[in-house]
Parts: C-alpha cells; sequence; structure tokens
C-alpha cells in the first residue's frame, strides 16, 4: 500500500477521532461520494491536517506529483459594467458615467499580435459588461484573433457577459452559444459564479445573472462539446453550507455533461470595494477551503489555485491541499486582483519561476494547454533550460 493510503488509514483508526469525520474519511479512502452532510462536516469539525491528508492521497490518486501550468495573456476589453457587485473592486459604473478603459478591436487585436513568436496557447477574454460591447462586435473580434493566429484557444467571456449579450441580440442561451462557438469561441473561463445559493447572490451580486442562468451557458457549452471551468468566491459572508451547496450545484451538472475540467475556489479580497468591512479568511481556511473542494468535487478532474491571488507561497503550500494545477502564466495582465488587493500586484512569473516554484516542493511541473494535453513535462530539465525552450517555440 502506498505510503500516502497508509498514513490516511492510520489517521482513521485514532480513537479520539469524532465518528462523522471517521465515516467521511472512510468514503474518501473506499472512493465512495461525500453527502452535502459529510462536506459540512469536514468544513466544521474537521482539523486542517485531516482534510490535508485525504485531500493530498486524492490529488496523488488521480494526478500523482504531476503540477499543471499553461501559458497564456489576458485581454481585458473593459472595466465599464452595469452591474454593480459589491465584492467587485475592478468595475467603472457604467449608470454613474465613471471614468473607465474601453479597449477598440483594433487595440486587442495589437494585443494579441504582441505576442507573435511567443509560446502561449490560450488568450483569456474577460472583463467587465459594456453596452456598447455586442455579441456582434466579440463574434468579430474571435473571427479576427482565428484568422491572425487560428491555433491560438479562445477561452472567454463568464456567462455573465454572455447572458447579458444574447438578452440584448435577443438570442436563447443555447443559440447564442452555438454562434459564438462558430465565432471562434473555444472555452468559457469559470467566472462570475460567486455564490449560487440567493441568500448570499441576491446581497453580494443581485442584479447580474443567477444560478440558473450560469448552469445554464455552461450546459448549453458543454452540449456543444466545449470544456468549461467553474469557480467559487469563498471567505466572505457565506456559510459553509452554502460554499457546499455551490459545489453540490455544480458536481450535479458534472455528472450530467462531463464538460466541467477545473474547479477553482477563488479567496475573496477586501481592498477598495464596498466590502472592505469583512475580514478575508486565513490561510487555514484557504488550505481547508481547497482540501474540502478536492474530497467533494470527485468528479471534477481538475482543482487549480490561482497563484496572483494567493501568492507565490501559498500558491505552493495548495500543492499539499488537493491543488494540481497553479493555472501559470508568462504575462499576466489581469487586473481583477490586484485591484482588490491579490498578493501579487504584478502577476508576471516566467516559465522558468514556475518551474522551479513547482519543483522547490517535489511535484512535477508539466505544461498543459487548456484540455490538459501535455506540452512538455519539466521533471527532468536542468533549472534555466526552459528560456532555451522558449526562445526556439
Ligand atoms: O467572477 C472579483 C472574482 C472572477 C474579487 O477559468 C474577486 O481559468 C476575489 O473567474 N476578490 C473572475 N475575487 C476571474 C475568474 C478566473 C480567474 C482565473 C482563471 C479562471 C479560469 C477564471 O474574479 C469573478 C469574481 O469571482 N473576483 N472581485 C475580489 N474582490
Ligand atoms: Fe461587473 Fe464582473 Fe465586477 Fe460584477 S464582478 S461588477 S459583473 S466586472
Amino acid at each position: 500500500m502506498p505510503e500516502r493510503a497508509l498514513i490516511a488509514e492510520a489517521l482513521l483508526s485514532q480513537p479520539s477521532l469524532l465518528p462523522e469525520l471517521r465515516i467521511a474519511g472512510e468514503k474518501v479512502l473506499n472512493k465512495e461520494r461525500l453527502t452535502e452532510e459529510d462536506g459540512v462536516v469536514l468544513f466544521e469539525k474537521a482539523s486542517l491536517p485531516f482534510v490535508g491528508i485525504l485531500a493530498n492521497l486524492v490529488r496523488e490518486r488521480l494526478h500523482g506529483d504531476t503540477t499543471y501550468f499553461n501559458r497564456n495573456f489576458h485581454i481585458e476589453p473593459t472595466n465599464v459594467c452595469v452591474f454593480s457587485c459589491k465584492f467587485c473592486s475592478y468595475s467603472r459604473l457604467y449608470a454613474k458615467r465613471e471614468e473607465g478603459w474601453e479597449l477598440s478591436t483594433e487595440q486587442m487585436m495589437h494585443i494579441v499580435r504582441s505576442y507573435d513568436g511567443k509560446p502561449v496557447t490560450e488568450v483569456h477574454i474577460v472583463g467587465g459588461v459594456h453596452p456598447r460591447m455586442t455579441m456582434q462586435f466579440f463574434m468579430d473580434l474571435m473571427r479576427q484573433i482565428k484568422a491572425h493566429r487560428p491555433e491560438l484557444h479562445i477561452k472567454g467571456y463568464t456567462p455573465v457577459e454572455l447572458d447579458y449579450m444574447f438578452r440584448k441580440a435577443k438570442v436563447s442561451p443555447e443559440e447564442g452559444m452555438k454562434l459564438m462557438h462558430e465565432a471562434g469561441l473555444d472555452s468559457l473561463p469559470g467566472g462570475g459564479a460567486e455564490i449560487f445559493h440567493p441568500e448570499i447572490r441576491q446581497q453580494i451580486c443581485a442584479d447580474k445573472v443567477d444560478a440558473e442562468g450560469w448552469l445554464r451557458i455552461h450546459e448549453a457549452a458543454h452540449n456543444l462539446g466545449m470544456h468549461t471551468n467553474a469557480t467559487m468566491l469563498y471567505g466572505h459572508i457565506e456559510k459553509y453550507w452554502h460554499r457546499i451547496d455551490h459545489m453540490k450545484r455544480l458536481r450535479d451538472l458534472q455528472d450530467k455533461t462531463g464538460g466541467f475540467n477545473t474547479f477553482i475556489p477563488l479567496k475573496f479580497r477586501n481592498h477598495d470595494n464596498e466590502m472592505s468591512n469583512v475580514p478575508e479568511s486565513s490561510v487555514i481556511e484557504d488550505m481547508k477551503m481547497y482540501a474540502v473542494a478536492r474530497l467533494f468535487m470527485d468528479n471534477f478532474p481538475h482543482l487549480k489555485a490561482y497563484w496572483p491571488m494567493l501568492g507565490r507561497q501559498n500558491a505552493q503550500l495548495t500543492l499539499s491541499f488537493g491543488v494540481n494545477d497553479i493555472d501559470g502564466t508568462i504575462d499576466d495582465t489581469t487586473k481583477i486582483y490586484s485591484m482588490a488587493g491579490s498578493e501579487e500586484q504584478n502577476p508576471a512569473m516566467s516559465t522558468t519561476e514556475l518551474v522551479a516554484l513547482i519543483k522547490q516542493v517535489n511535484r512535477k511541473p508539466v505544461e498543459r494547454d487548456t484540455l490538459y494535453n501535455v506540452i512538455k513535462d519539466y521533471t527532468d530539465t536542468a533549472p534555466g533550460s526552459e528560456v532555451l525552450t522558449e526562445v526556439l517555440h
């Protein structure tokens, strides 16, 4: 039996262990699904080492030491937004005519061209919801990107943006997704999910797409054969059961479609927004969040920690609490976190640094594309040799 399984068994044989934790732990050892009650119990009663050992067992069963990253860049078309999420430090309210940026198609194509010859595999397009940035506008942008660089994977637009565009264009989510896919959209990022339960959603982001709308758009994408991600904004006013409810809705859709790749818990940051009075979660809470997610989301292949948000050292730590992907970019220009007070104000990390960061905690760095096809295994590369590969690509 592998050492990790022995450790987990020893953990469950402790006489002082609460019976409900033993039941949940045994389910994990026997590869059985956790109920919602099990999930809440783990959050409420388990220690960090308890959930950590079990989550690491699941992580290593699924992926061994492999830790994925990819090379992408972001385009943020605008920070002007018609919505008014209370946690958002980034948007400028359209209704109040606040100053913001608004990129033209040509400016966005200029960003795309600036990566010519660089070994990026993905562009992540996400931003505020601007009334003049319609479905036609983005379909035209995507056609231009594909004409310029056909193999570049376009991951873009959350259901918040899509729902607004589709309603304006008077098309159903299913029709809208089909048109966007035909224009070049390859997959959806995980944003806009926040907390699905209306009790919390009403308080933090009442005016944007609701849980059913979010899930319907992802389901439509899955039915077209597209893969998508899912996030959860945690660590603010929600209770543990709201987190479990959120993850359960995602797990149910995944049972139906199998279209999700990755679950990404996003730590709420309280800098410069309308929820600045809400304290941020501790690092213990953050690691517990990742661990319980790995245990509860048994049908999600991947669990991602977004390193610009957590900082490099905490991102390393997540790799022992269930995480097998740390996103990773050569030049991440996203502002949504730096404006909310993330750990990394200038979130750019070279491949060399990212590989070293993963190796330092004895994991195997593997570069992937958006769909987790392996691009390069860096396990046996000498430090610095990535630079050569970058030049040669
Ligand atoms: O939905 C906004 C979050 C999300 C704050 O799919 C905040 O690969 C914390 O979803 N504190 C958008 N979080 C970004 C996103 C994402 C990021 C990286 C990778 C992927 C992927 C998706 O950002 C929003 C919201 O949940 N957010 N404000 C804040 N103050
Ligand atoms: Fe707009 Fe997104 Fe900010 Fe909400 S989180 S206000 S939808 S940019």
